[in-house]
């Protein structure tokens, strides 16, 4: 095992030099690579400036260890609130280059909104999304959403979930926030449990009011989950039922895709493709999973099928289609992994997709679609997805002042064993899906 010296892995020095021992085999790979792709009539610099302008926003609650149902694992010096999930982020951020926000859960992320701001500002770290949550009981709430929340059967249910929505969008506006992600967990566990058309109805109601109080330049970003919490019918289950909502409720309500929310074999990249030419593609939780909502990496099970999604929004920028400009927000649970490390991971392989994507010769492959040259097609794909583009990857980073290897920088710093000691473990849950 390397030798691990403490160091500040924000500390733009410790960077350069985790960086020199690198930097002659980037040189090397990248003038390669950028010869390589030359062959193919592609210019390496533009691709590399567009992925160093690529970004996702961090989960506040990707930086904690998650869990399953069955068990909770804490890791050591896991941060115990939000300013050490800040701190956490603002690491992955300057190690990654790619993550200059932050997406809050409230009320898991519940402070003070000016402290919240100063102290994302020091650290170089703005506000993505804001999550509302009704589907946790919260310490003194009068009512509880056991049988429901924005769906519930009850008036005053409903009432005070939408009331949480608009203190969320409150908290938002003082951080920077410019959209408010809806997922609710209400639906049934039984058959003739709930009246499944009147649920959608109660549903649009009261989504109705939260987007009434929307601020102008907001979205609402509608999230829909097959299943889990609710195990027979979830209210907004699939992207019909989101769409219809979105449709119904006006122009900036807008569809979001978790990628672990759908039937197995679903064709994710298909629904991309319908989304954006309904206009109602909002933004994406990315994860990876094999069998339903794993909420694992990002790339690390299936990354072709992470990369066809990436590729209909390469389609749909070579086709410029309007005003589209999707979230890209993670949202993983890491059980087994070290979560900085797994979400520097996941950012990584997000850009991989991206810059794969540009170079799919998309004259080309209209041209085989056209002539049903079907073989072909499939290899225009596969020929973009196969090139190892971690070059530019590295020189996007070096662009911004960030790690060639993130991943091994961080383990360098002991970053991780310097929050152990100054984070002593608390009494927090050690069971339950965060
Ligand atoms: C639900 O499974 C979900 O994907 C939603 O985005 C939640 O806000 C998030 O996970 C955190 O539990
Ligand atoms: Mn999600």
């Amino acid at each position: 095992m390397n030798d691990v010296v403490p160091a500040n892995p924000r500390d733009p020095d410790f960077i350069s030099r985790s960086n020199a021992p690198l930097r002659a085999e980037l040189e090397a790979d990248y003038d390669a690579l950028a010869r390589q792709l030359q062959r193919r009539g592609l210019e390496i610099e533009p691709i590399v400036r567009a992925v160093a302008d690529f970004k996702v926003a961090i989960p506040s609650w990707g930086v904690g260890t998650g869990g399953t149902r069955f068990a909770r694992f804490p890791g050591a010096g896991e941060p115990r609130n939000v300013f050490d999930k800040l701190e956490d982020c603002a690491v992955i951020h300057t190690l990654s280059g790619a993550t200059p926000t932050v997406s809050l859960h409230i009320p898991w992320d519940q402070a003070e909104p000016q402290a919240l701001k100063e102290r994302a500002r020091e650290l170089g770290l703005g506000f993505d999304a804001i999550n509302s949550n009704t589907f946790q009981d919260q310490r003194g709430q009068p009512l509880s959403y056991k049988f429901g929340s924005l769906t519930h059967t009850d008036p005053a249910v409903r009432e005070q979930a939408v009331a949480h929505n608009l203190n969320c969008i409150r908290i938002g506006e003082q951080l920077g926030s410019k959209a408010l992600t809806l997922w609710i967990a209400d639906g049934a566990n039984f058959p003739g449990q709930q009246h499944l058309t009147r649920a959608f109805e109660r549903y649009l109601e009261s989504a109705a009011k939260v987007y009434a109080a929307l601020p102008a330049d907001w979205h609402l970003l509608i999230e829909h989950k097959m299943y889990e919490p609710a195990f027979y019918a979830s209210v907004i289950q699939d992207w019909g039922s989101s769409l219809m909502a979105a449709q119904s409720l006006g122009a900036r309500a807008l569809c979001l895709v978790d990628l672990g929310h759908h039937a197995p074999h679903v064709n994710i990249e298909m629904i991309v493709a319908r989304l954006i030419h309904a206009g109602k593609l909002g933004g994406f939780h990315f994860n990876d999973s094999k069998y339903g909502d794993d909420d694992l990496d990002a790339g690390s099970i299936d990354p072709y099928r992470l990369f066809l999604i990436f590729n209909e929004l390469g389609d749909a920028q070579w086709r410029r289609v309007g005003a589209l400009k999707p979230a890209h927000m993670l949202d993983q649970s890491h059980n087994v992994t070290d979560p900085i490390e797994s979400l520097i991971s996941s950012a990584i392989e997000l850009q991989r997709a991206y810059a794969q994507t540009l170079l799919v010769d998309r004259a080309q492959l209209a041209d085989y679609q056209n002539r049903n040259d079907v073989l072909m097609a499939a290899r225009s794909l596969k020929r973009a997805f196969t090139t190892d583009v971690t070059p530019i990857l590295a020189r996007a980073r070096l662009e911004h002042g960030a790690a060639i290897d993130p991943i091994a920088a961080y383990r360098a710093s002991g970053y991780r064993n310097q929050c152990a000691q100054r984070r002593p473990v608390g009494e927090g849950s050690r069971s339950g899906i965060v």
